[in-house]
């Protein structure tokens, strides 16, 4: 699928009263510093689109991003840095529960891992909650130029299973510095968009 236009709509802190014009959504979840916000530029081929740290923690609001008119990806803080303030970690999981709660849009959720990482109990907990909410997930296995190339499927095949995720989720592999998995992500999204099968029971 081509991005012919992309751009950012608004910063939300409360989905309850959030006003957006309802359209589908791909939500990018997963900890702090996976890339969540790399890959959503990388994808748009703009650097600044969304922004980017190398420390933890950079994006605090529920970001939404206009793609093509026709559906919005979803820039989601990241977990795991607020735990070391309690009144941050609470205000993290009230909004993105009501985000979870309330974004009846939303279509599809790329869950980003760090391809050399063990899942984290958020992790599992996300897993968890992604299979019982139903919503169709593809792992996107992230930082791949960190191993090298012979390690790499092993890495995001044993990141799956650890997941344990019920149904068949694919797994992307993904270089924001190699810039690969990209066309593969890309056509991820026109087969969502498209409503093609997307998984199948295992
Ligand atoms: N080597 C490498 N670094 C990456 C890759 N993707 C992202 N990074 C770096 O990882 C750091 C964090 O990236 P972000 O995109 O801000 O991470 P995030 O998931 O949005 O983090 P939060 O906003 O805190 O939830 C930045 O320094 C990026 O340059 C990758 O594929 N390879
Ligand atoms: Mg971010």
């Amino acid at each position: 699928m081509k991005i012919s236009k992309a751009e950012f709509v608004k910063s939300i802190a409360d989905y309850k009263t959030a006003k957006i014009l309802p359209k589908p959504q791909i939500a990018l979840v997963g900890r702090s510093n996976v890339g969540k916000s790399t890959l959503i530029n990388i994808l748009c081929s703009q650097n600044k689109l969304a922004k980017v740290s190398s420390s933890p923690g950079k994006t605090r609001l529920i970001n939404l991003f206009n793609i093509n008119d026709d559906f919005y990806l979803v820039d989601l803080p990241g977990y795991g840095y607020a735990k070391v303030n309690p009144q941050e970690k609470d205000r993290w999981s009230e909004m993105m529960e009501n985000y979870f709660a309330l974004a009846k849009d939303l279509k599809h959720i790329f869950l980003l891992m760090d391809i050399r990482r063990e899942p984290s109990q958020d992790d599992l907990q996300m897993s968890l909650w992604i299979q019982h909410s139903a919503i169709p997930c593809t792992i996107i296995a992230t930082k791949a130029d960190k191993l090298p190339k012979s390690r790499r499927k092993p890495a995001a095949s044993l990141l799956s299973d650890k997941l344990a995720m019920t149904f068949a989720t694919p797994t992307i592999i993904f270089s924001s510095l190699e810039k690969s998995g990209i066309s593969e992500i890309r056509q991820r999204i026109g087969d969502i968009m498209d409503d093609k099968p997307l998984y199948k029971r295992d």
